[in-house]
Parts: structure tokens; C-alpha cells; sequence
């Protein structure tokens, strides 16, 4: 594709494409809005899922079936892209997941959306975004002189991952999910929580100690793994949230969980929502599990990607 810009000035900076080339700018700017998009996106459809059917099966089947058309429908769209005009392709790409998104915020919103909707809603979205991504990746190219490719590349790369991060943030509320021993290592951090009035909701899995590490080697010796790694501490996080003026639930089923998170999402301030675990147990849990998940790769993702 012959795009015209001017010649590429000599003194160059991190920023140096977007202030050289008018076409990569709106590339930029637009892949940022995209992307910041998409993320959110992400977010509302598992919300979505949840609120719909109250199936974790669900939710987890909405994320496979908007990812599985990356894995399987960017190749062929990458042969798409080298034979069309890349602009006409970005073109009905974006405005297919505008449709759909507008068609599934429709739907909810008068309060038609059943699950099955979602479902084929996601996928379409998904093989839509499957050669937008793609596309905006090869126009890069098109827009920027050589000698500047390595930079242009580099900010795409950047103003497609930094609203990874941010795009959710704007989405929804604040929620962390993190282990005792992270929260312990962390806890000063609440105090800037408090200092500013942040709205946050914290799950803090307190399975009392260091459970990563039991997948360690030396998790095979015993009691010097429990003081050395394991690290129990048998702290007691009520205090802390008190410390500073947080509220503080612990649950011991589902229906107590759901109902302190539904309290947190309503309420003001930070909310620490301890849920008990145990760290054998979670271990146990993950050495019955891994044989199945890696007969399920072996079995259905591998065969695809060799075909
Ligand atoms: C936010 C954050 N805080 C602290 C650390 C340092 N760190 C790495 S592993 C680890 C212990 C993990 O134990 P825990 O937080 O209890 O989680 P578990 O392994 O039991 O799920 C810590 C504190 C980290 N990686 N990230």
C-alpha cells in the first residue's frame, strides 16, 4: 500500500514516529482506543456470563470461545490482510465488532439477552478482533519509512499493552485477589488505600503461608521446608484491617462470599474478604489436575495447531 508521509526527520526520540508521521499517529491513538476497548470488553462479557446464568462453566466457556477464534482464525486472516487493501479490512473488522457489541448492549439493556446470544456474540466479536489485531500490527509498515520501523513497532507494542492494564481499571471496580504472605509483605500499601479514600475490594486467600512454594523441590523436606518456605504464621488479618479502619468479612462458603463481595461492590471505602484455605490441600488439588489438563492439550490444542 503507497502511503505518503514526509521524510523522516533526523533527531529522533522514543516518541519520534507519532511526532514524524500523521498516518501512524491516528494508527496509534486509535489501536490505544481499540485495545482499551477490547480489554473492557473482556471484563463486561465475564461479568456478563456471571450474571446470567451464575455458572463458573459459563464464564469459562465465553472466554474459550472469544480467544479460540485468535488461535484459529489469525492465521488464515493474516493471507487476508497481504492480499486486500488493509484499510478496507480494518474497516469492516471494526465496524463487524461495533455491531456486535452495540447488538449484545442492546439486547441486555431491554433485558432479551439470553446466554446463548453472549455466546455466539463473543465468538463473532472474537473473529472480528482476530484481523483487527493482525491488521493494525502489518499497517505499521505501511505508514512509517524504514529507519524508523524499529520505533514505530515498539510504541504499536506499547499502545496496544498499556490498555491492557488500564482499559479493565476503567471498567469495573478495583478488586485485588492476593495471598497472606503477599498481603502481609504489602500491608503498608493500606495505608495509602485509606490516605486517598480508594475504593477496593480485597480477597485474601489465607491458606497461612507461602503455598507457591510448595511446588518447590524442597518442599520434599518436611520440617525445614515449613520453617524455611512454608512459613505459617498464624496471623490473625482482622487486627490488621482494623489497624486501619477496614472493613473485614471472613467467609467459609459461596453464598457468604458472594454476598461480602456484592457488600464490598456497594459500599464505600476497602474491604478485606478473608477466605480460608489449606495449602495441602490446594497441592493435592493441582497433582490430580495437571495429568487432565496436559491430556487435554496433548488431545485437542495440539492437533490443531499442527494442521
Ligand atoms: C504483590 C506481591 N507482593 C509480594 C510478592 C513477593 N512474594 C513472592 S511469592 C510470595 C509468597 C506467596 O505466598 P502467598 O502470598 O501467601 O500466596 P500463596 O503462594 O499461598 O498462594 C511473596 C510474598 C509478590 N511477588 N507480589
Amino acid at each position: 500500500m503507497a502511503v505518503e508521509h514526509p521524510k523522516a526527520s533526523v533527531k529522533s526520540g522514543i516518541l519520534h514516529s507519532l511526532q514524524v508521521y500523521p498516518g501512524f499517529r491516528v494508527l496509534f491513538f486509535t489501536t490505544v482506543a481499540t485495545n482499551a476497548s477490547f480489554w473492557m470488553w473482556q471484563l463486561v462479557i465475564g461479568w456478563l456470563a456471571l450474571v446470567l446464568t451464575d455458572s463458573p462453566f459459563f464464564v469459562g466457556l465465553v472466554g474459550f470461545l472469544g480467544g479460540i477464534p485468535m488461535l484459529l482464525v489469525s492465521l488464515p486472516a493474516g493471507v487476508v490482510i497481504d492480499q486486500v487493501d488493509r484499510r478496507l479490512v480494518l474497516l469492516l473488522a471494526q465496524v463487524s465488532v461495533t455491531l456486535v457489541v452495540a447488538a449484545v448492549t442492546f439486547m441486555f439493556w431491554r433485558g432479551w439477552l439470553a446466554p446463548w446470544h453472549l455466546l455466539v456474540g463473543v465468538f463473532l466479536a472474537g473473529t472480528a478482533m482476530s484481523f483487527v489485531f493482525p491488521t493494525r500490527n502489518a499497517m505499521v509498515a505501511d505508514l512509517v519509512e524504514r529507519n524508523d520501523l524499529a520505533n514505530a513497532v515498539a510504541l504499536n507494542s506499547a499502545g496496544q499493552n498499556a490498555p491492557r492494564v488500564i482499559g479493565p481499571a476503567l471498567a469495573g471496580p478495583l478488586a485485588l485477589v492476593i495471598g497472606d504472605l503477599s498481603f502481609y509483605h504489602d500491608m503498608n500499601g493500606l495505608f495509602a488505600a485509606r490516605r486517598h479514600g480508594l475504593r477496593a475490594t480485597i480477597v485474601l486467600l489465607n491458606n497461612d503461608g507461602g503455598g507457591i512454594f510448595s511446588f518447590l523441590p524442597q518442599a520434599e523436606h518436611g520440617q525445614q521446608f515449613e520453617r524455611l518456605f512454608g512459613t505459617p504464621h498464624g496471623l490473625d488479618f482482622r487486627h490488621a484491617a482494623a489497624l486501619y479502619g477496614l472493613s473485614f468479612t471472613r467467609v467459609e462458603s459461596w453464598p457468604a462470599f458472594r454476598e461480602a463481595v456484592r457488600a464490598s461492590l456497594a459500599g464505600d471505602g476497602v474491604s478485606v474478604i478473608e477466605v480460608p484455605t489449606e495449602r495441602a490441600r490446594n497441592v493435592e488439588l493441582h497433582r490430580r489436575i495437571w495429568p487432565a489438563v496436559a491430556q487435554a492439550v496433548r488431545g485437542v490444542v495440539l492437533p490443531a495447531l499442527s494442521r
